[in-house]
């Protein structure tokens, strides 16, 4: 499998998340993409390469122009208001809820913070947009080179992308990476394209983009919202609307879930994508489904995410796989090539 790896992942590198009254220190850290990297080269699948540069037009098909203008001067803003805030990351702390407008562009840079944001654990820090901007252009390429009748290829980023939306970050997410693989896919030529989104955490931002569309079927398996992040979005009963009706499938799962519940839920969404006529599949590739993971709740073990690959294979799609969570670091290296190896070995 081509690996597109994004070499400028560690330019955001987020000090600091809000969690429980104490900025506590971040758990998406640079070495999750170093451990798979170095897993990968350590089990010979090092057929690694550069993405290539499509431009700003690539994300503008899935991110609005104001928020890409404004994550790309953030950090200069930042700063601007106070030369101290070169040490220091950024965060929100006040956001317009329900009832307030959205549609003012506030002159306040905290007040911009809020409005294209949802949470306070997703640190904005020098290298965020470049970071961010080099991530989804890896997407892109490996949508390109699948386009282009690759079985497979991987996107190796972060900060991870499915929680956030058209306008809005959060969840450590700043631009969504699997959406944007979606969109090349479709630009490419696919008509009907899925998104299977196996994160631990509901895929927010990437059911939000494609939630009326029905040339993008997004389907999720992940922690149930009524305890588990991001709490406001991810329940059985969004279905998808107006043109998206019906193409939008979520299986949320009780916190402690072992691998036998949850591969019956994969086979669900599988199922589900082959009825949609999908033609390529992208996944969002979260791997703090595992045991160990110290922010989640279910019980794979490393050995069932060669079964997960393999399940995934007997799709028979065209698979671009997008790097997503999981936060047990030793361990995400050995998990994400073990669904890259299962698939590959299974992949005819
Ligand atoms: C991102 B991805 C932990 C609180 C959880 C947000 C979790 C974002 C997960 N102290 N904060 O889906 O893996
Ligand atoms: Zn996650």
């Amino acid at each position: 499998m081509i690996t597109v790896y994004n070499h400028q992942h560690a330019l955001h590198q987020g000090k600091v998340e809000m969690f429980r009254g104490q900025l506590v220190p971040c758990f998406e850290v640079p070495a999750r993409a170093d451990y798979v990297l170095q897993e990968l080269q350590r089990r010979g699948q090092g057929d690694v390469r550069a993405p290539q540069d499509h431009g700003l037009e690539v994300l503008q098909r899935v991110h609005s122009p104001r928020y890409l203008d404004f994550l790309a001067s953030a950090w200069s803003e930042w700063v601007a208001l106070d030369p101290a805030n070169a040490e220091r990351d950024a965060l929100p702390s006040v956001w317009p809820v329900r009832s307030f407008r959205s549609d003012i562009l506030p002159a306040n840079f905290a007040a911009r913070m809020g409005l294209f944001s949802y949470d306070a654990g997703t640190p904005l820090t020098s290298g965020t947009w470049a970071a961010a901007y080099a991530g989804a252009q890896c997407a892109v390429t490996a949508a390109q080179l699948v386009s282009a009748g690759a079985r497979s290829a991987f996107a190796l980023t972060r900060p991870p992308g499915h929680h956030a939306g058209a306008d809005f970050f959060g969840g450590y997410c700043f631009l969504n990476n699997a959406a944007v693989a979606a969109q090349a896919l479709r630009d490419a030529g696919a008509d009907r394209v899925a998104v299977l989104d196996i994160d631990y955490h509901h895929g927010n931002g990437t059911q939000a983009i494609f939630y009326e569309r029905a040339d993008v079927f997004f389907a999720s398996v992940h922690g149930d919202p009524h305890t588990e992040y991001p709490f406001y979005l991810g329940y059985a009963d969004e279905t998808g609307a107006r043109a998206g009706a019906g193409h939008n499938l979520n299986l949320p799962l009780p916190r402690g879930t072992d691998f036998a519940r949850w591969r019956a839920a994969l086979g669900q969404a599988l199922q589900a994508i082959a009825r949609s006529g999908a033609q390529a599949l992208v996944v969002s590739l979260g791997l703090d489904t595992f045991e160990g993971d110290p922010i989640s709740g279910f019980h794979l073990r490393s050995e069932d995410y060669l079964r997960v690959g393999a399940d995934l294979a007997a799709a028979g799609l065209p698979t671009v796989f997008v790097f997503e969570g999981g936060y047990a670091v030793d361990a995400v290296g050995v998990n994400a090539v073990n669904v890259l190896d299962g698939f590959a070995q299974a992949a005819p």
